[in-house]
């Protein structure tokens, strides 16, 4: 109950910060984008994870404050970057399931976009398949939505949900990300570079990217190769970094 009400004070944004985790081609060894990730320093517990705050704030709707707030800043420092030269072509943020289902949404995506002057294709949102299931034709209208801003869609965590290959093929999504879980045993599984591949293949019919998250060694990241998963993001390249040390991953990746 505690920790309920700190957040609704630092809901506000005073409290929260953004911290920046690469994301590279192996291809071409490039950064293609960033994700955001929200830090809460709070002034007594320290660091409060967001894998602890954040289902608290989708279960007491804070989550619409603090999503605004992330998406507000992340476009705030693209733009920033941009502005400054600095090689990054893209910045993602995640929606919980809440937030993609608020009728405020698209608009709200739509006014923080133009506000900030930044081209709408070097923004991403990140969702699960949770947020999109249930009632599917809405998913699909605000998905659209979004699509005629001109923003990129990924689907977070993919594998682990429930989405069908037929309510997938009706989804204007440019991104599929292979869940961590996959990742994690692939050079000692006996199954997992089969699922890898299989999910590259799925991607590649219809016309979606694949990224792999959770990356943390050399050999899963040769192995992702194998199965033509060629874009990564994890560990092995960089922790989320403070604004600062993101900035200096960037001058120092080219
Ligand atoms: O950064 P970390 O791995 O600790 O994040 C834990 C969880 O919190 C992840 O599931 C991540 O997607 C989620 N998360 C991090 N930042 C945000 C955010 O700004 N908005 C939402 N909705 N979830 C976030
Ligand atoms: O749910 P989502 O995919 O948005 O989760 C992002 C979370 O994953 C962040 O909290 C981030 O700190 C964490 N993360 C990023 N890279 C790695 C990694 O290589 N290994 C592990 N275990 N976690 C990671
Ligand atoms: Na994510
Ligand atoms: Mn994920």
């Amino acid at each position: 109950l505690g920790l309920e009400s700190d957040l609704r004070r630092a809901s506000g944004g005073g409290e929260f910060e953004l911290h920046f985790q690469p994301k590279i081609d192996l291809a071409g060894n490039r950064t293609i984008g960033a994700e955001a990730l929200i830090r809460w320093r709070h002034p007594v517990r320290g660091m409060v994870s967001p894998a602890e705050f954040i289902p608290l704030a989708e279960e007491t709707g804070l989550i619409w404050e603090i999503g605004a707030w992330t998406l507000v800043e992340s476009c705030r420092r693209l733009a920033d970057w941009i502005q400054r030269d600095l090689p990054i072509p893209s910045v993602s943020v995640n929606l919980s399931p809440r937030q993609f289902q608020d009728a405020r949404l698209v608009g709200f995506v739509r006014s923080v976009v133009e506000s900030a002057g930044i081209p709408a294709g070097r923004l991403e949102l990140e969702l699960t398949e949770g947020a999109m299931i249930g009632d599917i034709e809405k998913a699909v209208t605000i998905l659209n939505g979004l699509k005629d801003i001109g923003v990129r869609l990924s689907i977070d965590d993919f594998g682990t949900g429930y989405s069908s290959l037929a309510y997938l093929k009706r989804f204007p999504i440019d991104t599929l990300k292979i869940d961590r879980s996959f990742v994690r045993d692939i050079v000692k599984s006996t199954t997992d570079p089969a699922i890898v591949g299989t999910i590259v293949n799925l991607a590649e019919s219809l016309g979606f990217d694949t990224i792999a998250e959770g990356v943390e060694t050399q050999e899963q990241a040769d192995m992702l190769r194998q199965q033509r998963c060629t874009r990564i993001q994890g560990f092995l390249i960089s922790r989320p970094l403070p604004v600062d040390q993101f900035e200096a991953f960037l001058r120092n990746s080219v």
